[in-house]
């Protein structure tokens, strides 16, 4: 961790807080301390999963009962979510997941009474992944707010603790992410994962209750184009819905962007689980729109062994949730706007002469990139029934790209809602790159071709990685010319 200096100043103050509140605040419920983390330089285009050791935790045992994560420069500004983005934030405390955040920023909060054991001695790891959407390095912290209750103060006193129960979707993995299909799943335009990804025998998303217990709390993380996340419970051949966290959006444009807050249980939701049960989450998305790649489902649940509470199957537990923030600005940039940029469709070709590739270098596809003009800019043109290969040269400096379609003329202004992987016919390169195995979301190869199948036309497609990075080619009925 780089910093050291703020790292002393931040304990220093946390200690100083929690002397505070022992001397002159024995009626008060929790103290709120304030952490930040890093700088974390970042490079330019960036996207991939760091861990480092965390020291930034209270000096002294007691309780967790809230947690606020962001993302701020230096100087505190929040980063607009469409230049740098905390794509997840996960606090592991000697190695079990206890926090997790996305760019959702949902504030999580044991209700009254309940808190996250800590001890000044527990080993926490930070594990980030940021995603710098620009060419431009940049400079950041992650923030995070505590609500903390010192061990023996009147608070600390018969609280109960709660552990984070981590679920989701996909088998555990330090990236677990699936793919959403444009037109996937039924026809109502959704997709249910991983209930219409029909896996035989799939139990990734299922995971039996060890001890008997209350649920106390849930909330989902969803990536853009996610609707909500389910969390059921299944006892003796029965199954019945806990809880739905559904995504808001406060987009304008719909289910497509970072706009969005997670609805959360309510403060009362209360839950009584027996060893043997079944939980089992799963994640709908949009999929009239777009195709979302790399999608997430998780849905933590906090959980308290030995309490008790309804039966679900008595009582109906599956109230609605609500949200713990409105319209946040950093969301403010959609995106879409006239920007100047030519339509591919009305531009010229250039034949790509045999066995040429299109280079990615320095953040531009090589030939047909829309923010180029002159011949540069021109896309290349294949034959129908052959394929464009493409090369990402950047891959060397770690940085991924992607080929990926989007509905012509795909050159409008770049923000978080624009633009959207929804070409009329699909294709995606994967993140052209490499990286640390089970840390990544790179191919592990540099190259794709496009698909052969290609109808004569004008494809335009962009980078989903930097989602500025727009290029265009063409499918010709006869020879290239
Ligand atoms: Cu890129």
């Amino acid at each position: 961790v780089d910093g050291m200096g703020h790292t002393v100043r931040v304990i220093v103050r946390g200690m100083l807080a929690v002397a505070l509140f022992l001397l002159l605040a024995p009626a008060a419920r929790a103290e709120t301390l304030e952490y930040r983390f890093g700088p974390i330089q970042v490079a330019p285009g960036q996207n991939t999963i760091e861990l480092d050791r965390n020291d930034l935790k209270p000096p002294v045992d007691g309780w967790i009962t809230s947690f606020k994560p962001n993302l701020t420069y230096a100087d505190g500004e929040v980063p607009r979510v469409d230049v740098i983005h905390l794509h997840h934030g996960v606090w592991l405390s000697n190695g079990q997941v206890q926090f997790a955040a996305g760019e959702e920023k949902t504030t999580i909060a044991a209700p009254e009474g309940y808190g996250w054991r800590y001890r000044a001695s527990d080993q926490w790891v930070m594990n980030h992944m940021i995603h710098n959407l620009t060419p431009d390095a940049g400079e950041v912290y992650i923030d995070y707010e505590l609500e903390f209750v010192p061990d023996g103060s009147p608070a600390a006193a018969g609280m109960r603790e709660v552990e984070t129960l981590f679920l989701g979707v996909t088998p555990p993995s330090a990236y677990p992410v699936f793919d959403v299909h444009r037109d996937a799943g039924g026809r109502d335009g959704r997709y249910a994962y991983p209930r219409e990804a029909r896996m035989r025998g799939y139990r990734a998303n299922r995971f039996t209750v060890q001890r008997d217990g209350v649920l106390v709390g849930s909330a989902g993380h969803l990536h853009p184009g996610g609707l909500w996340t389910d969390l059921y419970l299944e006892r003796g051949g029965r199954r019945v819905r806990l809880f739905r966290s559904r995504a808001e959006y406060f987009e304008p444009a719909g289910a497509v962007s970072w706009d969005v807050a997670m609805t959360v249980t309510p403060p009362r939701w209360r839950v009584g689980v027996r060893r043997g049960d079944v939980l089992a989450v799963s994640a709908t998305y949009d999929s009239k729109r777009a195709s979302w790649y790399e999608a997430m489902g998780i849905m933590p649940v906090a959980f308290h062994a030995g309490g008790t509470g309804p039966d679900p199957f008595a009582v109906d537990v599956d109230a609605p949730g609500r949200v713990t923030h409105g319209h946040l600005r950093e969301n403010r940039n959609h995106g879409g706007a006239f920007a100047g940029l030519r339509d591919p469709r009305t531009l010229l070709s250039a034949p790509m002469t045999a066995g040429g590739a299109v280079a990615i270098r320095d953040f531009v596809y090589g030939r047909g990139d829309l923010l180029r003009t002159g011949r540069r800019a021109r896309p290349p043109a294949i034959r129908r029934g052959t394929s464009l290969r493409f090369i990402n040269r950047d891959a060397r400096r770690g940085i991924l790209h992607t080929i990926t379609s989007c509905r012509a003329p795909c050159n409008r202004s770049t923000g978080i809602a624009y633009p959207l992987a929804d070409g009329p016919v699909r294709f995606d390169s994967g993140n052209l790159g490499f990286g640390p195995q089970g840390l990544t979301a790179a191919a592990q190869r540099a190259t794709w071709r496009t698909p052969r199948k290609l109808q004569p036309g004008t494809y335009t497609y962009f980078c989903r990685v930097h989602p500025f990075m727009r290029g265009a080619f063409k499918v010709q009925a006869r020879a290239a010319r």
